[in-house]
């Protein structure tokens, strides 16, 4: 592993150029699965010649973004990289040599690229060619960025989030079923801004036939943005092809347990992707083999958006990374249905536990931010 900071320190100017840097990185928030997103700015003294990041898979990375917006000025310069530059030939050619071939003095990076095809490789080939070269500013930001590609990187595994919405007595949902806008405006907004920066949000099929959901992402701050995929687990393909998922943009895929080759058929028609999956105990799409698959599937942000069972299975499974509650001050009683469908515990010393890691007021409710705490 690259040395963190290899003994460097850091100018307070590092430090601005540095924020630069993850602020571009940010704009490629909505658009650049599989790949992270990366932000890059070239400096000749203290002025910014050129700034650039990842747009998408496929595209320049942001080193050669930021290179191009310099035209012919980087010699001599210090660049910013929010990831440690690449050194192998994926859809582009190699960050690093480009950077040695504009003839830059100094390189920053923020983090090492967790990619084993690279994983400080880029970093040394830098040195090798006599750029001067440190890494490990603002390391913690960077990372943040791009959660879902690091642990898919060391884990073969996505990030994975579930959102829910309760009551101010933990209820989600009428007995009758119905659930639709317990919460306001300012939450549903920050619900989209959650689904745009997912790779792909995973609704079960019990809330496929309730709600009949989009389950697109429609955020206020986009101006350009990749659909996440969209997965219902169904483990007897109920699925109907005439919910509405299926007429959406992007990919829609449909796990299940069983192999109904009529049903299948039908999904197959309306544009569906239909993947089988092992199932758990009570025959259903087992969670953690459903989070493992979508690891494979090059997924780095999963979203679930689901009811009761498939939450208390989430939560049995320890899959959830970060979950996100949203608090309406609204009541719905007691005969309404709560968050997870768990087996009864014994006693209290079976309760699931988690760790509040943030809590703030969007709009007219409350937002949890929640860990698990083991
Ligand atoms: C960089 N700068 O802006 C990004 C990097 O298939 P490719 O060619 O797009 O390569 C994707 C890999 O490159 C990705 O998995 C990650 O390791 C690295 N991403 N590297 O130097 C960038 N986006
Ligand atoms: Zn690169």
């Amino acid at each position: 592993i690259f040395p963190l900071s290899d003994g460097a320190s850091w100018s307070p100017e590092d430090h601005c150029f540095m924020a630069h840097a993850l602020r571009l990185a940010e704009k490629g928030m909505y658009t650049t699965d599989p790949n992270p997103r990366v932000g890059s700015v070239v400096v000749q003294g203290n002025e910014v010649v050129g700034a650039g990041w990842h747009q998408r898979a496929g595209g320049p990375h942001a080193e050669i973004a930021a290179l191009r917006d310099a035209r012919g000025r980087a010699a001599g310069a210090t660049v910013y990289v929010t990831l440690e530059p690449c050194s192998h030939h994926g859809r582009t050619p190699p960050c690093a040599d480009a950077l040695i071939e504009a003839g830059v003095h100094r390189v920053v990076a923020a983090m090492q690229d967790p990619n084993p095809r690279v994983a400080g490789q880029g970093l040394e080939r830098l040195r090798r060619a006599g750029i001067e070269v440190s890494c490990g500013l603002l390391a913690r930001e960077a990372e943040r960025l791009n959660q879902g590609f690091v642990k898919r990187m060391r884990l073969g595994l996505p990030f994975v989030r579930s959102k829910l919405a309760m009551s101010l007595d933990g209820r989600t949902a009428l007995a009758s079923g119905d659930s639709k806008w317990i919460t306001g405006d300012a939450a549903r907004r920050d619900v989209h801004r959650l689904r745009a920066r997912s790779s792909v949000i995973v609704t079960g099929i019990g809330t496929l036939r309730a709600d009949d959901p989009f389950l697109t992402a429609r955020p206020n701050d986009a101006t350009e943005l990749e659909q996440p995929a969209r997965v219902i687990l169904d483990s007897r393909l109920r699925s109907p092809p005439n919910a509405r998922v299926f007429q959406q943009p992007g990919r829609t895929l449909v796990l299940t347990t069983a192999s109904d080759p009529r049903a299948r058929q039908a999904l197959l028609d309306v544009g569906a992707e239909v993947l089988e999956v092992e199932p758990d105990g009570a025959g259903r799409p087992d969670v953690a083999a459903v989070v493992r698959l979508l690891g494979r599937l090059e997924f780095n942000e999963v979203l679930f958006e689901a009811g009761a069972s498939l939450n208390g299975a989430l939560l049995s499974a320890g899959v959830v990374d970060e979950w996100v509650v949203y608090l309406a001050p609204c009541v719905l009683g007691d005969e309404a249905r709560g968050l997870f469908r768990l087996p009864g515990l014994a006693g209290m010393a079976d309760r699931p536990e988690l760790a509040i890691v943030d809590a703030r007021r969007v709009g007219s409710d409350m937002r949890l931010i929640l860990r698990s705490s083991g």
